[in-house]
């Protein structure tokens, strides 16, 4: 099992159809002990029995708007867990009318949130991780291709996707000289609690299971296996960088 020993922290499990949720299966198949965070406070009962199908696993709340709580949520670990060895981020908002209103009418509140909560957080959870992250540690972020090419209806989140992937880069360069590496998965679209957001979601569905290689849409399983690849040891030479996950589809063209 390539995560024997290794402690994961899962941040962003909404439900059983959150990519969180696919990380954490494969991270607990590969032997990992996993502990999560969630935001907000509706959901706590449904999110705790979710997570309890995982044995010893700890869930944690965490805004990460919030960076005093992003700080306290890493020493409360540290305190209860010890050293952990990777961090995976997935979480992202943007507000609905943002979304739906196209990129020239995004607020400017609009656009400072869902930088806020999809990018600058990433930055806030590697500044705190960092201190408790054993030598070898990884952190992960996962993206969209919607912050390389138009994506429909994607607008402002693929602005947010997009400094998320160049602070990828630049974290990435801070953190190796600890030995510690940072990148993003692009995963390709899955029907989650925040794909539903997107206008047209199923159109981009569709169009993977048409046009993509391998002509099918991804799991949120098999973005959690490339997670834990990231994790291992066997991605020790991998850092800065955004790795697709999305059955090929970003290679192709008209
Ligand atoms: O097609 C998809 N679903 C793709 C998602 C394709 C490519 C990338 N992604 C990314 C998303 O942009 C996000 O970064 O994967 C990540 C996870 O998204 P998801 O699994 O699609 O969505 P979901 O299950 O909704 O989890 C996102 C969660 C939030 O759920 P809600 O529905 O409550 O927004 O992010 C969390 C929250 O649990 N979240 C926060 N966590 C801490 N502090 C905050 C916050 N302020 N805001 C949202």
């Amino acid at each position: 099992m390539i995560l024997k020993d290794k402690k994961i922290l899962i941040m962003g499990i909404r439900n059983k159809w959150s990519i969180a949720w696919g990380a954490a299966q494969s991270a607990h198949e590969q032997g990992a002990e996993v502990i999560f965070t969630y935001h907000g406070t509706e959901n706590v009962q449904k999110i705790e029995d979710l997570v309890s199908e995982i044995p010893r696993s700890k869930i944690y709340p965490c805004d990460v708007t919030d960076d005093n709580e992003v700080e306290e949520l890493f020493s409360i670990i540290e305190k209860e867990h010890g050293k952990i060895d990777g961090v995976l981020h997935s979480i992202a908002h943007a507000n609905m009318d943002d979304l739906r209103n196209g990129m020239i009418n995004t607020s400017k509140e609009g656009f400072k949130h869902a930088h806020d909560v999809s990018a600058y957080s990433f930055v806030a959870v590697c500044r705190y991780a960092k201190k408790v992250l054993n030598p070898g540690g990884s952190l992960v972020a996962l993206t969209y291709y919607g912050a390389d090419k138009v994506m429909q209806g994607y607008n402002v989140m693929g602005a947010a996707k997009a400094a998320l992937q160049t602070s990828v880069m630049y974290l990435s360069q801070d953190l190796g000289v600890d030995n510690i590496r940072v990148n993003a998965i692009s995963a390709g679209p899955i029907k989650t609690l925040s794909a539903k957001a997107i206008k047209d979601f199923n159109v981009m569905l569709e169009m993977v299971e048409e046009r993509s290689p391998l002509r099918r849409n991804v799991t949120q399983k098999e973005v959690g296996d490339v997670a834990t690849f990231l994790f291992s040891e066997l991605s020790s030479s991998i850092t800065g960088q955004t790795i697709f996950s999305d059955n090929g589809m970003s290679i192709m063209g008209i």
